[in-house]
């Protein structure tokens, strides 16, 4: 895995540069076969070779007790429920050969990408920086920043660090979907009203069509869940499209839209 400071991507090897560079290896990547997801407001297309899968933010800081999400005054139970499905997603993802992207909301060790409004925001037990049982809070390279154990990435997945909420702010992202013709955004992770929601409405603005995983998603608060997710669908789907993950499971997991 590099990084280089500055820039936030951070590129596992075999991931998009490499297949970026062998039109073999792209034609290969994702469904082989045009197909539709049942979703709300209507049926969300995943044309072959179009579609990536995001998960947003699965960081032991968020999930796990005295990381940055406990710290703001968080239940992180609430949290849990998004892993189980979120694994088979991934699983039936990676057998199908669609392009992995995760991300992690993050800063770097000095501290210079970080804003001071967003270091001094809200009255937090630890802010970001200040040593945490996880390591330092929300800082690169810390054990608590990092994927959980069960959504761990893969070689050849994509591990892109963001400073921000959204994850197109001050990262490559846009440039690497555009270079691997990606259209289609599958959209999971956590929270649903920050870090999805930001992400969702930056890629609509830009283009994308988003699909979000209603199990796969999560928030602290059951009624920002609710909220959340009624607010991407509404308006004849104004921001995206909302399904549950067995609806994408049932389309991901034929054999006819594996790649192959
Ligand atoms: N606090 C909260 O709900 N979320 C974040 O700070 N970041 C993300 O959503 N990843």
């Amino acid at each position: 895995m590099t990084s280089t400071p500055g820039d936030n991507r951070i590129v596992v090897p075999g991931a998009i540069a490499d297949r970026a560079d062998d039109p073999a290896a792209a034609a290969v990547a994702g469904p082989v076969a045009d197909t539709v997801v049942a979703a709300q407001p209507g049926p969300f297309s995943l044309p072959p070779g179009k579609v990536a899968l995001l998960l947003i933010d699965m960081q032991r800081d968020f999930l796990l007790p005295g990381g940055f999400g406990e710290t703001l005054g968080n239940d992180v139970g609430q949290l849990a429920a998004v892993v189980p499905p979120l694994q088979r997603v991934l699983a039936a993802a990676r057998a199908a050969g669609v392009m992995i992207i995760h991300t992690r909301e993050g800063h770097l060790a000095d501290l210079s990408d970080l804003p001071e409004a967003k270091h001094r925001r809200g009255a937090p037990s630890l802010r970001i920086g200040d040593p945490g049982p996880y390591g330092r809070i929300l800082i690169r390279g810390e054990y608590g920043h990092d994927i959980v154990d069960d959504l761990a990435p893969v070689d050849g997945e994509i591990v892109l660090d963001k400073p921000g909420k959204g994850a197109f702010y001050n990262t490559g992202l846009d440039d690497i979907l555009r270079a691997a013709g990606i259209t289609q955004l599958v959209v999971t992770g956590v929270t649903t009203e920050v870090c999805v929601h930001t992400t969702v409405r930056e890629a609509n603005d830009r283009g994308y069509e988003c699909l979000v995983l209603s199990d796969c998603v999560g928030s602290y608060f059951p009624e920002f869940q609710r909220v959340g997710l009624a607010m991407i669908s509404a308006q004849g789907g104004i921001f995206g499209w909302v399904a549950d993950s067995g609806a994408l499971l049932e389309v991901l997991g034929e054999p006819a839209v594996i790649a192959g």
